[in-house]
């Protein structure tokens, strides 16, 4: 059997700088892929219209100096075929490809006691012995298709945005039935709706959305930023969310009513996800984020011309407890005469017939069904695969009432098992790719350590596991994440148990990373 220091499983932004890391480290490792190319998320999500909410001078690596200085963005945002040219950039930059098996998903891993080594089994039949493995499945990269009833008699085309035709999708003539009204089909649907014959957009659960303002990114503002690129990764370093917004302190509630209509106005036109650092208590005191609330309801009136549709689409849960979107004109294609939107809370699904869908009040005729329904989120690729730790104890049991874990990296039982933004890191709450190089470090720095101590294996205490566990759901209580169904709740999924998964607050939690290893990985076991 073939044996490897690590077995790395996907080649997302986190799995190729892992290899990266690990190859600089002389260790040898082996990254298997299920997708033909590297880019994880940005690999699968090619739906129409989709592009990064976070902007692309942060979404970007800034372990390499030269990369970040010659890399250049052409837009505020960017969009999937440019953050995927990004990725594939640095895998032949750094010259990744022949550590990484595509086509390849991994199936079983199991810890044998004896050797202290993990087995691993792809589906292409292969067995792999790994001192260490990392699971780089990513936060958002098991699907969600949901169940519903009847969906099978539906003989047109159907597609998921999170798994989407590389060819793309023609959607001229058509008449086109999108379900869900997450970031995902916040982003297609006004795309979609230019092509399709007629769109219908059968909305759950109305989501807040700020408009992007995405546009060029002019050299000159590129090259400001690059003069002062470590400013600009510091102060997202020290901001709650890892991303450099204005972040006010002040209460929502001290505002006079102007000051507020005045501050959010700003960040409205600012654009993106910083509207939410408008006030430091709009996460935190329901009157505060009424006010955010129903600044973007009016926003929603102002923009959409039937009052009736305006109604429907604006939503009523907590400002920002679902992920606020960051949109281009999505308001605005309601307004448009080929586009209709079903209220699902009015008439939920009832069937399908082979060419559309029934409500409990019409039949809506369409040629292809697009499922917006996001993901399985956190936990979902990761319990994909059938790990086993010691004892023969299985994580999917050892999770089954939520993940439990140590800084999201490690989970107790499964030794020298490393989750890079796993359940209980900050990773979703945050720009993914700070938290994602700040996770690899820490892996390569413990590797290293134990390397250099003699140490063979290292595993999270259950002590250690079970109080941080307390403190990730303990900070959330103190918010109001925990008032709507979210996905970063498990909610969105019948049966996943209802736990926050996410640690809020980049800075304190890389902090604590820091002290754990320099306190010689105390809340670990090294063996
Ligand atoms: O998924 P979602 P997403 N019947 O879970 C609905 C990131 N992302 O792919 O709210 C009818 O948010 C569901 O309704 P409800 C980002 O972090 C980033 O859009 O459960 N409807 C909801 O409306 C984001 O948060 C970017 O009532 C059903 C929708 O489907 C995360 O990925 C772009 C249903 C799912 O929304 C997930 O976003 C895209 C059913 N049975 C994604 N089941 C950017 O960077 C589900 N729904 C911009």
């Amino acid at each position: 059997m073939r044996s490897v220091d690590a077995v790395v499983v996907g080649a997302g932004f986190a799995g190729l700088y892992m290899l990266h890391r690990l190859r600089q480290q002389g260790l040898s490792a082996q990254v298997f892929e299920k997708g033909t190319g590297v880019g994880g998320t940005w690999y699968w999500n090619r739906y129409p219209g989709a592009r990064c909410d976070v902007e692309s001078m942060e979404y970007s690596y800034q372990f390499d100096s030269d990369l970040q200085q010659e890399w250049n963005w052409t837009e505020r945002y960017a969009a999937q075929p440019e953050i995927l040219e990004y990725a594939n950039h640095v895998a032949d930059r750094f010259d990744l490809r022949e550590q990484i098996q595509f086509n390849t998903a991994v199936n079983c891993a199991k810890f044998d006691e004896a050797q202290q080594r993990w087995l691993v089994t792809t589906d292409q039949g292969e067995s792999l012995s790994a001192q260490y493995l990392v699971m780089a499945t990513g936060c958002l990269s098991s699907s969600n298709l949901p169940q519903i009833p009847g969906q099978e008699s539906f003989t047109g085309a159907t597609y998921h945005t999170g798994q989407w035709p590389h060819e793309g999708v023609d959607f001229t003539g058509l008449e086109v039935a999108v379900i869900g009204t997450g970031s995902s089909a916040i982003q297609s649907i006004p795309v979609i709706a230019e092509e399709a014959e007629h769109l219908y957009v059968l909305q759950r659960t109305p989501n807040y959305s700020i408009p992007a303002h995405n546009g060029p990114l002019e050299p000159q503002v590129q090259q400001q930023i690059k003069d002062d690129y470590s400013g600009l990764r510091e102060r997202g370093a020290l901001s709650p969310f890892g991303i450099a917004f204005e972040w006010n302190i002040d209460s929502a509630l001290v505002a006079t009513d102007a000051e507020r209509k005045a501050e959010y106005e700003k960040r409205w036109q600012m654009g993106g996800l910083g509207f939410l650092g408008a006030y430091g208590d709009l996460l935190f005191s329901g009157d505060a984020n009424d006010t955010a609330a129903e600044f973007v309801r009016g926003k929603i009136r102002d923009i959409v011309d039937d009052p009736v549709v305006a109604e429907v689409l604006s939503p009523m849960q907590t400002f920002g407890c679902k992920r606020v979107c960051a949109d281009t004109g999505y308001y605005a294609t309601f307004n448009r005469d080929n586009v209709t939107l079903v209220d699902l809370q009015e008439q939920p699904i009832q069937g399908f017939l082979e060419q559309g869908i029934i409500t409990h009040k019409q039949v809506i005729e369409v040629d292809v069904i697009v499922y917006a329904t996001g993901f399985d989120a956190m936990t979902g690729a990761i319990l994909k695969v059938d790990i086993v730790g010691r004892g023969g104890q299985s994580l999917r049991d050892k999770w089954a009432e939520g993940p439990k874990t140590f800084l999201g990296l490690g989970t107790s039982g499964f030794p020298n098992l490393f989750i890079i933004t796993g359940p209980g890191s900050p990773s979703v709450l945050t720009n993914m790719l700070p938290s994602i190089e700040q996770n690899v470090e820490w892996i390569s720095d413990c590797i290293d350590h134990m390397q250099q101590q003699g140490q063979v294996t290292i595993e999270a205490t259950s002590a250690a596991e079970q109080a941080w566990v307390g403190e990730v759901n303990e900070l959330a209580d103190r918010t109001l994440f925990p008032t709507c169904n979210s996905w970063y709740l498990g909610a969105n999924i019948p049966g996943k148990p209802r736990v926050f998964m996410p640690y809020i607050g980049f800075p304190a939690y890389v902090e604590k990373c820091a002290e754990v290893a320099s306190e010689g990985y105390e809340g670990f076991a090294l063996s």
